[in-house]
C-alpha cells in the first residue's frame, strides 16, 4: 500500500533532477559511487560533534565522516556528563540516516478516505506545491475567523521548538500548540515539585553514592543517563548497595544486590512503610529534618503527636504527615499491600539509613506514570527529605546552570486575531477533570493523550487543520484506537517526518524532514554526573534527500508563503528578531535561518561576553568543534533553605499542592474533594496534601482479567524511532526474555502451566481495550500473576522492516498501546502506562 517501492524510486528520480538544477549532483548519497581513483578509507575523514536523540539522555556524540558519508559514532569526549561514552542506540543512528524507506520528497494524498490499511495514494509533489497548499489552508482559516481551529503537534524536539511550536502557532493566532510531554514522564516531576519545588528530572551523584535505590526504571536500559550509567554501574556495584524496585526483573535488577518485585502500582505502600521505619527507629537525618525538642524519639506506631513537640529545620509538616498518613503504615501492613515482606522492608530502611545522606533515590516513570502517580511519586521523593540526601554528597541532585538566550518577545508581532484569548486548548487542560497542574498552575501542563478525544468531541473547538512533527501519537498514546479514529476524521493534516509512520498514514501533505542528529541544526540542554550542558546538533553530512529542517527551515518557508498572501508578521518576526550574533543580521532565506537561530540561542555559551562557571569556549567555530558546553560541577546543599515551595522548605505537608489544588477547585467553584473525586484519587480532606498510598486503579476485575500487564522499554528503542532499522530487529534479543525479529508475551512458567500453555504457543491476550494473538515466551523474571511485553514492536506502518507487511498494514506482533486503555494521572496530566492498571486474561489459541 501507500509508498510502494516503485513510488520511492520515482520520487528519488524526481529529486535528482531538481537537485541537479539547484545544487549539482549530490556527492553525499550513501549509494552514490565514491571517487574511483581513491581506495575505500583513503579519505582520512574527521569526527564531527552533534547530539544523539535516541532518547532523553540527549547524549553528546561525534560522528566520523569520510567521503561525505557518516560511518561511525562515538561519545563526545568533551562531554563531562557522559565521559565520552554513548550507548548502542547512538550507533543505530547510521541505519536511520541511511534508511531506504525515508520519505525523500514532499507528497500529497490523493485518496480522500482515511484509515488504517487504506492506501493514501501519496504522489510526489514539489516543495512549492506543498507549501502553497499549506499556506492557502492556513489563510483560509484565518480569513474565516477560524485560526483557532489550527493545531501544532510536537513530538520529540530540540530547543529550536520555539520557532515552530510557540512563535508560529501564537503569531498565526491559535491557542493549540500541543506537545507530547504528558505521554512522556511528567508525573515524575510532580513528585519532586510538590515536595521540594523542582519541576524537572533529577541528577544523581553516582560516583560518590553509598546506596543506589532504583525505583520504577532501568537505568542500564532507559531513562535519561544511559551511557553514563552503563559506564559507572560496575563501580557503583563495588562501592555501594544497589536495590531495584520493579515488578519485573529488569537489566539493572539482574545485576543489583537486591531486587524488590513490588506488586504493580503499590509502590506508595512500600515508600510510606520505609518512612514509618525511618521515623519509629530514630533513623531520619537530623541535620536536615530536625528533632524532637526534648531529643527523645516519640514516633510510636499508632500514636498521634502534637505538632509543637518537634522542631523542624529544612522541612515542613513532619508531624502532620505522621499523624495523617504514616503512624499506622507499618511494614507488616505494607507486606499485605505490596507483596514485599516486612522483613525486607525493615532491612531496606535500615540499610538506607546507614548510608545516609549519601543515597541516590532514583525514581522513574514505572513508579509515577500511574493513575494515582502523583501521590506515589511524592511518597518516594519524600524519602529524600527524611534521609537528607537531596542535594547532598552521593545523593539525588538537581540541575546546574546553562546559559542560552530566550525566545524574543512575540507581542509586537501579534495582530487582533493572535491577541484573542482562548480559555481552553484542544487537549482540555484545566477542565475540572484535567487539572494538569504543571508547576502548580491549573491547566499549566499538557494532557497530550486527551487531544484525540478533544478532536473527536470538537470540544472546546473543532479542529480543521493540524501540523505535526516528530510525533507518532497514533502509535505512542495508550488507547491508540482513539487516535486512528480522530485522525481519520481530521480534514487536513501535515506530517513532517523522516518515515511514513502510523501518523503519516492520515496525512494530506507529507513533508520530508532532515533527520535529527545527522542533518539538523539544533541544541539541547541535558545533565549527568553533576554537570549540566548545552549540546549542539549540526548537519554532519549533506542532507541525503530533498529534506528540510522541521523546527526552523519549514516554519520559515511557511512564513514566506503566508507573507506572499498578505500576512507577513511571522516572517518579519523570524527576520527581525532572530539575529546572527556575529554579523548582526537576520536570515535572508530558510537555510540561513536554521543556522542563525541556533547561533542566536546558544551565543552565551561561546561568545565570551560573560564569564560563567564552566567551559570557556571562544567563538562559534570552536563551539561547533567542541559540540558541548559543560557547567562547572554542582556544589552540594545549594538549595537547602531555598526550595521553591510555598514554605521554602521540603514539604512533607505540601502547602504547594494545597495551593495548586485550591486554585483549580476555585476556578471551577467546587471543593478540593470534588476535584479529587472527579480525578479518581482516593484521598479526601487533609490526606490530599501529604505523600500517601493509594491502592492501584485497575481496568478489569481480577475475576475476569486475572493477570496484570506490565509495559517496559526496549534497550534499542529510540523512543518510537528505531524499529525500522535491521539492527533493532536483529539484536532485539538483548531485551531480557525477548527474541530477535519478533514480539513475545513473557509469562512466568508456573502461570503458563496453570493455563496449559507451552513455551512458544500462540495465545490470545485480552484487556478491556483490545484483544490480540501473540507468541508466549517463558520467562522467570516475572512475579506470577503478571505478564509483560516490551514496548516498540507492533508497527503497522513506518517501513518495510518495522512492519511485518507494510503494504498490507500488518504489524509485527502488536502495539502495547492498543492493549492498554487510556487513562491519566490527572494532577500532572500524564498518561498512565505503568502501575498495573491494565488487567488482562490469557487464553491458549
Ligand atoms: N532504551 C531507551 N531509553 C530511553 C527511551 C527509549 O525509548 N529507549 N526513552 C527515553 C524517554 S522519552 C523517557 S521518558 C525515559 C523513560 O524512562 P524509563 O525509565 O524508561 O521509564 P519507563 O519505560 O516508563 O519505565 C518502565 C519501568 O518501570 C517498571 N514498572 C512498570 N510498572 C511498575 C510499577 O507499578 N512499579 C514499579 N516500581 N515499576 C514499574 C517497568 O518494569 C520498567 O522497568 O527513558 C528515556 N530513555
Ligand atoms: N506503551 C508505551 N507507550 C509509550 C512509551 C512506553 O514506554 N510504552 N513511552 C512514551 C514516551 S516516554 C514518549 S517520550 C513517547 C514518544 O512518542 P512520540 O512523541 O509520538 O514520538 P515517537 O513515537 O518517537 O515518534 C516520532 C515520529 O517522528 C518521525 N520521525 C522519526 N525521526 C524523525 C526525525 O529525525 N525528524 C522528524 N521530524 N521526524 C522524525 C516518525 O514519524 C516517528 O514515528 O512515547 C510514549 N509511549
Ligand atoms: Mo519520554
Amino acid at each position: 500500500m501507500k509508498l510502494r517501492r516503485r513510488d520511492f524510486l520515482k520520487a528519488t528520480a524526481a529529486v535528482s533532477t531538481v537537485a541537479m538544477v539547484g545544487c549539482g549532483v549530490p556527492k553525499n548519497n550513501a549509494l552514490a559511487p565514491m571517487d574511483p581513483k581513491k581506495a575505500i578509507g583513503e579519505d582520512p575523514g574527521k569526527w564531527i560533534s552533534t547530539t544523539c536523540q535516541g532518547c532523553t539522555t540527549w547524549d553528546p556524540i561525534q560522528v566520523f565522516v569520510q567521503d561525505g558519508r557518516a560511518v561511525k559514532v562515538r561519545g563526545n569526549p568533551n562531554s563531562k556528563a557522559n565521559c565520552g561514552t554513548c550507548c548502542p542506540r547512538a550507533h543505530m543512528g547510521l541505519q536511520q540516516l541511511y534508511d531506504p524507506d525515508r520519505v525523500k520528497v514532499p507528497m500529497k494524498r490523493t485518496n480522500p478516505e482515511k484509515g488504517r490499511g487504506i492506501d493514501p495514494k501519496f504522489v510526489p509533489i514539489t516543495w512549492d506545491e506543498a507549501l502553497n497548499t499549506i499556506a492557502d489552508k492556513m489563510m483560509e482559516l484565518r480569513n474565516n475567523g477560524e485560526a483557532h481551529k489550527y493545531m501544532l503537534n510536537r513530538g520529540r524536539y530540540t530547543y529550536m521548538r520555539d520557532m515552530i511550536y510557540d512563535a508560529m502557532t501564537k503569531i498565526y493566532g491559535s491557542p493549540n500548540n500541543i506537545s507530547h510531554s504528558a505521554l512522556c514522564a511528567e508525573a515524575e516531576k510532580s513528585g519532586a515539585f510538590y515536595t521540594h519545588g523542582y519541576w524537572d528530572y533529577r541528577d544523581y551523584d553516582l560516583t560518590r553514592t553509598k546506596y543506589l535505590l532504583i525505583w520504577g526504571l532501568d537505568p542500564l536500559v532507559s531513562n535519561r543517563q544511559v551511557p553514563f550509567s552503563i559506564k559507572v554501574f560496575g563501580d557503583v556495584l563495588d562501592k555501594a548497595t544497589v536495590t531495584v524496585v520493579d515488578p519485573k526483573l529488569n537489566a539493572s535488577a539482574a545485576k543489583a544486590h537486591n531486587w524488590l518485585p513490588v506488586l504493580p502500582g503499590t509502590d506508595g505502600a512500600l515508600a510510606v512503610a520505609i518512612a514509618h521505619v525511618l521515623l519509629t527507629e530514630d533513623l531520619w537525618h537530623k541535620p536536615f529534618v530536625g528533632d524532637f525538642k526534648n531529643s527523645v524519639n516519640q514516633f510510636k506506631t499508632g500514636v498521634t503527636l502534637d505538632e509543637s513537640v518537634f522542631e523542624e529545620k529544612y522541612t515542613n509538616g513532619i508531624i502532620k504527615w505522621w499523624n495523617i498518613e504514616l503512624k499506622d503504615k507499618t511494614p507488616e501492613w505494607a507486606e499485605q499491600e505490596c507483596g514485599i515482606s516486612a522483613e525486607v522492608i525493615y532491612k531496606t530502611a535500615r540499610e538506607m539509613a546507614a548510608a545516609a545522606p549519601s543515597i541516590c533515590i532514583w525514581m522513574g516513570p514505572g513508579a509515577a506514570m500511574q493513575v494515582r502517580g502523583t501521590y506515589t511519586a511524592m511518597a518516594i521523593e519524600s524519602l529524600c527529605g527524611l534521609l537528607g540526601n537531596l542535594d547532598n554528597i552521593g545523593g539525588t541532585m538537581m540541575k546546574g546552570k546553562t546559559h542560552v538566550n530566550k525566545m524574543p518577545k512575540l507581542d509586537d508581532y501579534k495582530d487582533e486575531v493572535a491577541k484573542i484569548k482562548h480559555k481552553y486548548k484542544i487537549d482540555q487542560r484545566g477542565y475540572l477533570q484535567f487539572p494538569a497542574l504543571n508547576s502548580g498552575k491549573s491547566g499549566g501542563g499538557v494532557v497530550t493523550n486527551n487531544l484525540a478525544d478533544g478532536i473527536l468531541q470538537k470540544n472546546p473547538m473543532e479542529i480543521k487543520m493540524g501540523i505535526g512533527y516528530m510525533n507518532n501519537f497514533a502509535f505512542s498514546g495508550t488507547g491508540a484506537q482513539r487516535w486512528e479514529e480522530a485522525m481519520s476524521g481530521l480534514e487536513f493534516y501535515v506530517h513532517i517526518t523522516t518515515n511514513a509512520s502510523e501518523m503519516t498514514q492520515f496525512a494530506d501533505i507529507v513533508l520530508p524532514s532532515a533527520i535529527t542528529t545527522f542533518e539538523k541544526w539544533g541544541y539541547l540542554k541535558s545533565k549527568g554526573n553533576l554537570h549540566s550542558q548545552v549540546s549542539l546538533l549540526q548537519p554532519v553530512v549533506e542532507p541525503l534527500f530533498d529534506v528540510r529542517t522541521d523546527e526552523t527551515e519549514i516554519p520559515f518557508l511557511i512564513a514566506e508563503k503566508l507573507a506572499e498572501r498578505g500576512f507577513d508578521k511571522l516572517l518579519r518576526y523570524y527576520k527581525e528578531q532572530i539575529i546572527d550574533p556575529e554579523t548582526g543580521k537576520g536570515a535572508s532565506n530558510a537555510k540561513e535561518f536554521a543556522e542563525i537561530a541556533v547561533k542566536y540561542y546558544t551565543a552565551p555559551s561561546w561568545d565570551g561576553k560573560k564569564d560563567f562557571p564552566g567551559d570557556k569556549i571562544k567563538g562559534w567555530e570552536a563551539f561547533k568543534d567542541a559540540g558541548v558546553w559543560n557547567d562547572a560541577r554542582l556544589e552540594y546543599k545549594k538549595s537547602w533553605g531555598k526550595f521553591k515551595t510555598v514554605t521554602k522548605k521540603f514539604e512533607f505537608y505540601s502547602e504547594t499542592l494545597k495551593k495548586a489544588l485550591k486554585g483549580h477547585a476555585d476556578k471551577h467553584n467546587v471543593s478540593i474533594d470534588k476535584v479529587l473525586d472527579v480525578c479518581n484519587y482516593e484521598a479526601r480532606g487533609e490526606m490530599a496534601f501529604v505523600p500517601h498510598y493509594e491502592a492501584p486503579f485497575r481496568y478489569g476485575s481480577f475475576e475476569e482479567y486475572p493477570f496484570t500487564f506490565i509495559d517496559h522499554k526496549s534497550r534499542l528503542n529510540k523512543e518510537g524511532r528505531s524499529a525500522n532499522t535491521p539492527w533493532y530487529q536483529e539484536f532485539k534479543k538483548v531485551d531480557l526474555g525477548d527474541e530477535s525479529w519478533d514480539d513475545v508475551l513473557k509469562i512466568n512458567p508456573d502461570d503458563a502451566a496453570g493455563l496449559g500453555i507451552k513455551n512458544g504457543d500462540m495465545v490470545r491476550i485480552t484487556s478491556t481495550n483490545g484483544s490480540f494473538t501473540i507468541k508466549a515466551k517463558f520467562w522467570e523474571g516475572l512475579r506470577p500473576g503478571t505478564v509483560t511485553k516490551c514496548y516498540g514492536q507492533g508497527h503497522w506502518a513506518y517501513g518495510r522492516v518495522a512492519a511485518l507487511d507494510y503494504k498490507n498494514a500488518k504489524p509485527r506482533g502488536f502495539n502495547n498501546n492498543e492493549l492498554m486503555p487510556c487513562d491519566y494521572d490527572r494532577i500532572s496530566g500524564s498518561t498512565a502506562r505503568n502501575g498495573g492498571f491494565c488487567g488482562v486474561k490469557i487464553e491458549k489459541v
